[in-house]
């Protein structure tokens, strides 16, 4: 069972939660047959984005990308299954959503490069998924429990 245990963090951004879309995006990653085991619909302070953010501190977007990231609520989410981080990726699409592709989170409701609607965990960034984990959440407020449909998602499960 231990390979279909890969946590990543996941969050609707403040563009999406306007939108609607977090239900979509939950269902999604449920269709998927991922399964959610943190969620926290909530506001991003400075101080947690400039932490979040913190590689691109040097980037011109910078202050635009805090301001917009701070400027409502975020629903985040820890979400756990095979490969979960590069699958979660896939689904989101390209950053800029003006080029993600038709099928994807980012390309299917997006249409613009800062207002990209979700954010994953980088998977080519080792251990992005469990810093960005434990930035948002302790580890009490994620839940131990079984998908009953993980045995038809995966064959050996
Ligand atoms: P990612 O979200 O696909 O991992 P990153 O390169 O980590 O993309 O960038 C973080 C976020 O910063 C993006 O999701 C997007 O909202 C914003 N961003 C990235 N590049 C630009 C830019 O050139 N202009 C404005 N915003 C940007």
């Amino acid at each position: 069972m231990s390979h279909h245990d890969e946590r990543t963090f996941v969050m609707v951004k403040p563009d999406g939660v306007q939108r609607g879309l977090i239900g979509d995006v939950v269902s999604r990653l449920e269709d998927k047959g991922l399964k959610m085991v943190g969620g926290k619909f909530m506001q991003i302070d400075e101080d947690l984005a400039h932490e979040h953010y913190a590689e691109h501190e040097d980037k011109p977007f910078f202050d635009g990308l805090v301001e917009f990231i701070t400027s409502g609520p975020v629903f985040a989410m820890v979400w756990e299954g095979a490969d979960a981080t590069r699958q979660v990726r896939q689904m989101m699409g390209a950053t800029d959503a003006q080029e993600a592709a038709p099928g994807t989170i980012r390309g299917d409701y997006g249409n613009d490069l800062g207002h990209n609607l979700i954010h994953g965990s980088d998977h080519e960034d080792e251990g992005a998924n469990e810093r960005e984990i434990s930035l948002f959440f302790d580890e009490d407020e994620l839940v131990d429990w079984d998908l009953g449909t993980s045995q038809w998602v995966y064959e050996d499960a």
